[in-house]
């Protein structure tokens, strides 16, 4: 399989609680490597863009609301398969349906409050990667 490289948000619910090194444990035991970090404050404007592909859905508001809410920890993660690796270790949007050992079984509050955020395929991921870092900012 591929090397490839994805997007990971650990979500405002996660850096409130301090879970941000529990969850990068996750990701480093899956032998997701960190080859990009860094904490930041969304604003609203920038979690409107950054989820813009959910404009017309019923949660966006509450969605770039809560993306907004707290700094969050956006990370670039590298390895075989990364993006669907990632995913497996996030598990289902709503931690109720989440198998076991996944981060939002284990860490999320709830369908919207659920932890993490991870790129859901390759054209999302280069446009995600792009959005919150450069090229020079990402050391394989
Ligand atoms: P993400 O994009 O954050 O990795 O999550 P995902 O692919 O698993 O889910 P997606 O359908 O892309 O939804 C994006 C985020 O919107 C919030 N959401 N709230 N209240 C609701 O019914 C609802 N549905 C989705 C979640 O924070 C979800 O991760
Ligand atoms: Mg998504």
């Amino acid at each position: 399989m591929a090397i490839e490289r994805t997007l990971s948000i650990i979500k405002p619910d996660a850096t409130k609680r301090n879970l941000t090194g529990k969850i990068v444990a996750k990701f480093e035991d899956a032998g997701l490597r960190v080859v990009a970090s860094k904490r930041i404050h969304l604003s609203l404007a920038q979690a409107g863009a950054f989820y813009a592909e959910h404009a017309a859905r019923g949660f966006y508001g509450e969605l770039c609301e809560f993306m907004a809410s707290e700094p969050v920890v956006v990370q670039v993660l590298q390895g075989e398969g990364a993006i669907a690796k990632n995913r497996d270790v996030m598990g289902a949007t709503n931690p109720a349906n989440a198998a076991d050992g996944t981060i939002r079984k284990e860490f999320a509050l709830s369908v919207g409050e659920n932890s993490v955020h991870g790129s859901d395929s390759e054209a999302s991921a280069a446009r995600e990667i792009a959005f919150f870092f450069s090229g020079l900012e990402l050391v394989g």
